[in-house]
């Protein structure tokens, strides 16, 4: 849009005198953020409009991203920059004296998701904006997002996210006309109307209304604006008797209370399921209510409708829109399950066979018992058909929805859906081979690949504002708009001076969070040093304690030789994990403990840091991913879907450390072996230890000195202040065989961080390294991801 300086103070004073009744001098920060964003909104609200008036004028396609986690982080200047006014609202805000910085810090993350998956969501809703397709995200208005974590003592506590604060979100809007219900509980029995067809009849059942709240999503440069609904729970006046105690409404707004914290197993909880079926239902709902006012037939309601399913949360999507089809419409099976195949498409994020959703049968009967028989229906309708086509019964049964007394939401999103997706190549390629592959060779052709992305503009313009000038200065300002120009970059890649300006930018960043780290944790840490990062959540599988392992491994070559000749180095980890996740937790104590011990140490001579950043989340990462010279992208080949912050360390100039896990592999396909650092098992090789159980890591232990004085370490005292966390640690590794092969990738671990040291030491070929990753990192941009999906799935169609 267009915008001058002079109109953006005299919208902003007027609604700062006019509705806040405040001065700028007299005004908070917050105050100010406020301000600021309800300016912005004024800015929007025609564009909004437009836009939902055209979409129902031109009855285009339009796909619904559901999803039970958003993760957008801070809003502000994603808004600002995609409209094109930052440039503007900083002028503006100099000539008042406000300092910009202070305004955008006082917004608080929305941090309704865990970690990837949600932030993967919220990158496709600027996605679908920025590229112009007509997509829409539902998810839940959690009143409480992911939890805030303090250390205290070396432990993590846990403390609500009141991300409302005093003043709720000023991004939404509350939409009162366009409220649903959604029934859950009761029994449920089948009579025929007039017409002899068989309808429900529900006795019993505790209706709750969902009320929409709409988040503009806002594209770059192009005036878009689409939508993410967000449902929040209500009691309905007229169900007031049904909730006569206080308790009683508690528990219904207990829905959308919380976020589940845990990202990595699966806990079959009701609550959980009726988070998921709640959302669900209210989306599909309102779906089917804007298709019917377009007057066309329901059996073609895929020509017009996409429903994407982002992990299994709102899995139960194909049933619930077949109940609709069927009992609210009165379409007839085959009709209603053809429309529903060819609407639905589903993506799966993790081959960890703990987090896989199956709820038990009886559970999910109480709790939805339409949707239940509808799901029978559907399971025995899949059993006939296989067996018409000659499938081994065997397979059948393994595949089949209902199971073990179980329903399983990954078979119920396949056999309804006609797209199966992974997250990356490898992912893919292992869902096809090994997790889904009895599916694979029912439905060859409904399996494929769209990795993974990021927004460049919130990583590289937003969060690295030196290195975004000094690539426009080189090769010009197209690249903003287009990122493959960032290719242009490697013209430079032997261009000396340019090489050191890329050293300078970075050394920048890394001043910026050293300023941080003091503030934050009194730790003092020199910008000479390496900057070592692994930020993302604890998992076992990721393997922080690998990096810690190969700490103390550091930590003793110093004990035993004070002049080590080692590049000086800060390790910085960034985790959260999960509130009821034991081993997660001992291994932030023991980083934590870690860290007290060398960073005390003064005969270390500032050789090693290591650093613990509390509460990392979006924002946090925007200001450590630049800062960061090491990459750390370490999970035991096989288990990182695909990974989305390796994404962002290698746009801003990091050189990753890597397995040949996820994503990694095509980051390495893109800047080469010579611009990355690989080190341990391939997939197959994890895999051959698998079908041949012979991994002994007491016997790996046994044989190798080194090992055996870092894994003692954590028994014999070295760590101070740990109570049992080391034992347990000591346990997982050499009683429990060590399920993710730390002791078996350690020799070639310590390997690549040698030659990380040494190639750290030519700063020249440093830097021309981190162009590189730099230069070719275009081809993560989840603009093109979105495009692969709208064509390829979705089936999109742009104005
Ligand atoms: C499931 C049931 C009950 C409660 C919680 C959950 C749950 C919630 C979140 C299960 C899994 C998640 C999140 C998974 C996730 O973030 N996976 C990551 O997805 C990224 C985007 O595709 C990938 O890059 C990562 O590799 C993958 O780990």
């Amino acid at each position: 849009m267009e915008l001058t300086k002079e109109q953006f103070l005299h919208d902003f004073k007027d609604i700062l005198h006019e509705e806040q009744l405040i001065k700028v001098e007299d005004a908070t920060s917050a105050e100010l953020f406020q301000t600021l964003a309800r300016t912005i909104r004024k800015y929007i609200t025609p564009m909004w409009l437009e836009r939902r008036n055209k979409l129902v004028e031109d009855k285009q396609k339009i796909a619904y991203y559901f999803s039970i986690e958003f993760l957008p982080g801070r809003m502000l200047e994603t808004n600002l920059l995609n409209l094109g006014i930052l440039d503007v609202v900083k002028e503006g805000f100099d000539e008042l004296g406000v300092d910009f910085t202070a305004v955008k810090q006082a917004e608080y993350d929305m941090a309704l998701g865990n970690g990837g998956l949600g932030r993967l969501a919220a990158a496709f809703m600027d996605s679908l904006a920025t590229t112009g397709y007509p997509g829409f995200g539902n998810g839940i208005r959690y009143r409480y997002g992911l939890f805030k974590q303090k250390i205290v003592d070396g432990y993590q506590v846990e403390l609500p996210d009141d991300w409302f604060g005093s003043l709720g979100n000023v991004w939404e809007t509350r939409k009162d006309h366009d409220v649903v219900d959604v029934k859950i509980f009761g029994n449920v029995y089948l009579q025929a109307n007039k017409e002899g067809r068989m309808l429900p009849i529900y006795e019993n059942s505790q209706t709750l209304r969902a009320v929409p709240y709409d988040v503009p999503q806002i594209g770059f440069g192009n005036d878009v604006v689409n939508n993410l609904r967000l449902w929040d729970v209500e009691i309905p006046e007229e169900y007031e008797l049904d909730y006569p105690t206080i308790e009683a409404r508690r528990k219904v707004q207990d829905i959308t209370a919380i976020l589940y914290p845990d990202d990595s197993s699966y806990e079959g909880k009701e609550l959980r399921l009726i988070q998921e079926y709640f959302m669900t239902s209210a989306g599909l709902q309102t779906i089917i209510k804007s298709y019917r006012k377009q007057g066309l037939p329901l059996e073609q309601v895929h020509e017009k409708v996409s429903v994407h399913i982002n992990d299994t949360h709102p899995a139960v999507a194909p049933a619930e829109f077949m109940r609709l089809l069927l009992d609210d419409c009165g379409l007839e099976w085959a009709d209603a399950w053809n429309a529903t195949v060819q609407t639905m498409s589903y993506t799966n994020h993790t081959i960890l066979s703990e987090a896989l959703e199956r709820w038990d049968a009886e559970l999910f009967k109480n709790v939805l018992p339409r949707v239940y028989q509808i799901i029978l229906e559907i399971d025995n309708r899949y059993i006939a058909d296989m067996a018409a086509r000659g499938i081994d019964p065997q397979v059948i049964e393994h595949t089949r929805i209902v199971k073990d007394n179980q329903i399983h939401m990954a078979h119920l999103a396949i056999i309804g859906g006609h797209s199966v997706n992974g997250v990356a190549k490898l992912h893919t390629e292992l869902l096809k081979e090994d997790t889904l592959r009895d599916f694979y060779a029912i439905y060859p052709e409904k399996f494929n690949n769209k990795t993974n992305g990021i927004i460049q503009r919130r990583w590289l313009q937003i969060a690295d504002g030196p290195l975004s000038n000094e690539i426009d200065y080189l090769i010009g300002k197209g690249w903003r708009t287009n990122i493959h120009e960032l290719r242009k970059l490697l013209d430079y890649k032997n261009d000396q001076h340019v090489l050191s300006e890329f050293y300078n930018v970075k050394q920048e960043a890394k001043a910026r969070l050293a300023t941080f780290i003091k503030e934050s944790t009194g730790v003092e840490v020199s910008t000479e040093a390496i900057f070592d990062v692994q930020v993302k959540r604890l998992h076992a599988y990721k393997r922080q304690l690998l990096n810690l392992l190969h700490i103390l491994k550091l930590y003793w070559d110093l004990k035993d030789n004070p002049d080590k000749d080692m590049v000086p180095r800060v390790f910085i980890f960034g985790a959260k994990a999960a509130p009821g996740y034991h081993f997660a937790k001992s291994v932030i104590k023991l980083i934590n403990e870690v860290a007290n011990l060398v960073n005390n140490d003064e005969s270390l001579q500032g050789k090693l840091k290591v650093v613990f950043l509390e509460n990392y989340r979006v924002s946090l990462a925007e200001l450590i991913i630049p800062a960061a010279d090491v990459s750390e992208q370490i999970s035991l080949a096989s288990k990182e879907a695909s990974g989305t912050s390796n994404m962002k360390f290698m746009m801003t100039g990091a050189i990753t450390l890597a397995t040949l896990d996820g994503a990694n592999i095509e980051i390495k396909d893109e800047v080469g072996d010579d611009n990355i650092v690989i080190f341990g098992m391939n997939k197959n090789e994890v895999y051959d230890h698998y079908a041949r159980h012979d991994y002994d890591s007491r016997g790996v232990y046994e044989d190798n000195p080194v090992i055996r004085r870092v894994v003692d370490s954590f028994v014999n005292g070295t760590i101070p202040n740990v109570r049992n966390e080391g034992a347990e640690i000591y346990e997982a590794l050499i009683t429990h065989n060590d399920e993710y092969f730390l002791l078996e990738d350690f020799a070639s671990y310590v390997a690549a961080q040698e030659k990380i040291d040494q190639l750290y030491r030519d700063k020249e070929k440093w830097a021309r390294m981190s162009l590189v990753n730099i230069a070719t990192s275009d081809k993560f941009t989840s603009d093109d991801t979105i495009e692969q999906y709208a064509k390829e799935i979705w089936n999109l169609k742009k104005d």
